[in-house]
């Protein structure tokens, strides 16, 4: 609640001026599809410098090095903070990432208006994500629809079986659960088993988010039936991102 309320506060800030970033037009695959036709599990990689539950984990770090790291290992795809406040991220991060590798890249914030969503595609990125939790249906209906319009895939985030009716609701076709709750910052990756269990037949890409610390985690939730996973905190300490995500 607090981050989204930080959020309304910079609207403004967004709206009173033109999103402006040299980026370079690349055809990026499909993270729908990169997900669907792997058959092992995958890895979104996360830049993350800062989280309100961790503090401080690599404030200094260079993205564009960290990328390349992630790309070059072997990653389905890159995750990119945004959110300033809260986890010192930036639009120059995104865009200085998205320029620098050509694998999807997702745009992560607290989305609430449209204008987000312009930022996200000047900056370069290819998917967003929209979390259930921040959103009414309205809004997550037509925030959906409009970043579908721009082009971009999105990735809809759930924590319990009454957002994912919800995200199911709006036609999702990349559905993360995220196994932190966002209110307590517990993590338990039973939330990943709760949600699997619920999905319709329907091909869905089913993503683990959050807390996934090595490889027993990730086996455990592949074994859930995730089809990737969404990493941050973990490769942002590892000394040896490729020999992490090998692993
Ligand atoms: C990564 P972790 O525990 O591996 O660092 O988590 C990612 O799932 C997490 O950063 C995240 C997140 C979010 C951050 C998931 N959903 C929504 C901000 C907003």
């Amino acid at each position: 609640d607090r981050i989204i309320d930080q959020k309304k506060t910079e609207l403004p800030q967004l709206l009173s001026t033109k999103p402006m970033f040299l980026s370079i037009d690349k055809a990026r695959p499909s993270l729908y599809e990169t997900l669907m036709s792997a058959n092992s599990l995958q890895v979104i990689s996360e830049m993350k410098r800062a989280s309100p539950s961790k503090g401080d984990i690599a404030t200094e770090v260079d993205p564009v090095e960290q990328a390349l790291q992630y790309e070059e290992a072997g990653a389905a795809c890159i995750s990119v903070l945004t959110e300033r406040a809260f986890f010192k991220g930036s639009y120059a991060d995104l865009n200085a990432v998205a320029n620098a590798v050509n694998i999807p890249v997702l745009c992560k914030d607290f989305i609430i208006h449209e204008v987000q969503i312009d930022y996200a595609k000047a900056a370069g990125a290819s998917v967003v994500l929209l979390i259930v939790a921040a959103l009414t249906d309205v809004q997550l209906k037509s925030l959906h629809a409009y970043a579908t319009e721009k082009q971009l895939e999105v990735l809809v985030e759930v924590h319990d079986a009454e957002e994912l009716k919800r995200a199911l609701a709006i036609g999702a076709n990349i559905i993360g659960v995220n196994n932190r709750n966002l209110k307590t910052f517990d993590v338990s990756l039973s939330a990943t088993l709760e949600i699997a269990q619920l999905l319709p037949p329907s091909p869905i890409a089913f993503i683990s988010e959050s807390g996934i610390s090595g490889p027993e985690d990730a086996q455990f939730v592949a074994n859930a039936g995730a089809k990737g996973i969404l990493v941050g905190e973990a490769l942002m300490r590892s000394g040896n991102v490729k020999k992490s995500l090998k692993a």
